[in-house]
């Protein structure tokens, strides 16, 4: 008779002691599951402070030439704004739910290095304070890239440029632990059976994430410290005056900014891969053109990232090859979205929150993903180039691959995190403002980029049709808040009023759902033994299986990890 329950009967030390309560016991959690949630709390803490700065950015450009903000203010919010989303949101978020759910998702009982994990955390708060501290003097104003000479002692002596600095450092030290500490739990503590064909996809995306962050950190890590010696020790890395070169300074931001990108998009596609087959009732397709092409859009991504410095001048065989390695990602690109659709296809799809945020995802990153095809050929990049139209291409990149996957996230593991659901009613109105939201903000910000409104600037003429775009623009991004607002008032009601959600809410694939909802200290009692690569599915089969042929009367209840040692 098959058995689905390796006994691992170890209770370590770490393990042992009871789960404590109170504030202390967060400050000085070493337990992944707390530290995930901390993050979680805190980044999307830190995305309402990026969101409010974006809506006074839009309020300013709402009308023409107007007063709302000085130049300055207007300066340092796109400043906070981008850095706050990319820095502070995006790429920690993804930790976050990389935190809770990596040990979970392979059978693990904490990640490898359990207090490495608690200081990651503790560095990306000190990273978000240190930043927004500038508040209560002079915030950074250079944009997120703080390009040379404007991040320079000259045009920004203020300190806010070295917060940034810091922040990039703190946070950067905080992703490098983490990726080292992901990486080596998902080598080494998988569950016994889980192969490398049979890992989670979205565990095949954290993975790919942090051999990102290995690679690309320490670059723009060399990069700050130059700009701080440069800012502070008279060194003249940048400064053509004395033989240095601003284009060393965009070269270094970009090799670590595009693949950022990716570090930004890979979980989320990771998301979506999980999220498509629970509510389509149907194995993913093409589980493994999918992981590959995780792998080849890293690798490829690390070819390209002077396709962001097509204006500076560099030979054009050059630009020729960025821009044609640049297409080459449009191709795993394609296999993803072709997979996600094939997998759709023909399904017994069940149309919940977490799956309408995967599919509006995928379109809005599309429409990202195809005005990128256009800015990567460089002659079109020349006309608009520090135009809207980059601003809404980036927009459509990040909230499609990272933003409403991170929502997608956020419904599909709510019940596991806190035992309780959300509400559906909520999500989907959630859904329908934030994706109405998004195309009526940054449709429209292709044409003002089109008709030649230049980005990081205050304000504008009335001219052309720019004040009804603008105001377009404006309305929508209200829209796109209502709905943010909608799911953190679902979050507080769920928490208390939510549905009592069991341990497998979905009849989902993955092994998170097989232990109770919130999971205990250590995780599983015992470690199932895996078969494929949806142990859930084989689990469930075999409890079926036995409750027809009517043996072993615990079994046909829902699996937990804590219960089921008979299975
Ligand atoms: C919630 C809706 C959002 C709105 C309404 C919004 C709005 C804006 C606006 C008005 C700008 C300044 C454009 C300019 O003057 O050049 C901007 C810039 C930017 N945004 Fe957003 N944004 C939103 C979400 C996001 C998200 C989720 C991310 C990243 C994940 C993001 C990343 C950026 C970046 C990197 C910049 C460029 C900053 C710079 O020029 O240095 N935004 N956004
Ligand atoms: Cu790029």
């Amino acid at each position: 008779m098959a058995t689905y329950v390796a006994p691992v009967p170890q209770i370590t030390a770490h393990d042992a002691k009871r789960e404590s309560k109170g504030w202390t016991s967060w400050i000085t959690t070493t337990d992944h599951k707390k530290i995930g949630i901390m993050y979680m709390v805190t980044t999307f803490v830190f995305f309402c402070l990026g969101g409010v700065e974006a809506l006074m950015l839009r309020l300013q450009l709402g009308a023409p030439n107007n007063t709302l903000v000085t130049p300055e203010i207007y300066n340092q919010l796109f400043t906070m704004h981008g850095t706050t989303m990319v820095f502070l949101f995006v790429v920690p978020m993804m930790a976050g739910l990389a935190n809770y759910f990596v040990p979970l998702m392979i059978g693990a009982r904490d990640m490898a290095f359990p207090r490495l994990n608690a200081l990651s955390y503790w560095l990306l708060l000190a990273g978000g304070l240190v930043f927004y501290s500038s508040v209560f003097w002079n915030p950074p104003e250079a944009g997120w890239v703080s390009f040379i000479p404007l991040a320079n002692s000259t045009y920004s002596p203020s300190g806010g440029e070295d917060a940034w600095i810091y922040l990039i450092h703190l946070t950067g030290l905080s992703s490098i632990l983490g990726a080292i500490n992901f990486y080596t739990t998902i080598a080494n503590m998988r569950a016994r059976g889980m192969s490398w064909g049979r890992l989670p996809l979205f565990i095949w995306t954290i993975l790919t994430y942090s051999v990102l962050l290995i690679f690309a950190l320490p670059v723009i890590a060399a990069a700050v410290t130059m700009l701080l010696t440069e800012r502070h020790f008279g060194t003249h890395f940048f400064d053509p005056t004395e033989g240095g070169s601003p284009i060393l300074w965009q070269h270094l931001f970009w090799f670590f900014g595009h693949p950022e990108v990716y570090i930004m998009v890979l979980p989320g596609f990771g998301v979506i891969s999980e999220v498509l087959p629970v509510f389509a009732r149907k194995p993913i397709f093409g589980y493994k053109a999918i992981a590959a092409s995780t792998v080849a859009i890293a690798f490829l991504g690390f070819l390209t990232w002077a396709h962001h410095m097509f204006t500076a001048p560099i030979p054009e065989a050059i630009l020729v090859f960025v821009m044609l390695s640049s297409y080459l990602i449009a191709v795993p690109t394609g296999v993803k979205i072709l997979n996600w659709i094939a997998t759709l296809w023909r399904g017994t799809v069940e149309f919940k929150t977490p799956l309408l945020f995967c599919a509006g995802a995928i379109a809005i990153f599309l429409i990202g993903g195809i005005s990128g095809i256009f800015l990567a050929t460089f002659p079109i990049d020349w006309q608009v180039n520090e135009t809207y139209f980059v601003v809404a291409h980036l927009h459509f990149v990040l909230l499609g691959g990272a933003v409403l996957p991170i929502f997608a996230a956020i419904y599909y593991w709510f019940p596991k995190i806190t035992g309780r659901m959300l509400s559906e009613s909520l999500g989907r109105l959630s859904f329908g403002l934030i994706f109405l939201g998004v195309l009526t903000t940054f449709l429209i910000q292709h044409v003002i980029g089109l008709d030649g409104m230049p980005r990081r600037v205050y304000e504008y003429n009335d001219v052309g049709h720019l004040a009804l775009y603008n105001a377009i623009s404006t309305v929508g991004s209200f829209i796109l808040a209502a709905g943010v607002i909608v799911t953190i008032v679902n979050f507080a009601r769920s928490l208390k009023v939510g549905v009592v959600a069991g341990a497998d809410p979905w009849g989902a694939n993955t092994l998170e759902w097989f232990t109770p909802s919130p999971p205990p200290v250590n995780n599983f009692d015992v470690v199932p033994l895996v078969r494929s690569a949806e142990p859930m599915k084989d689990i469930r089969r075999e409890i079926e299986r036995r409750s027809t042929s009517g043996r072993s009367a615990g079994a046909a209840t829902v699996p937990t990890g804590a219960t089921q040692v008979g299975v």
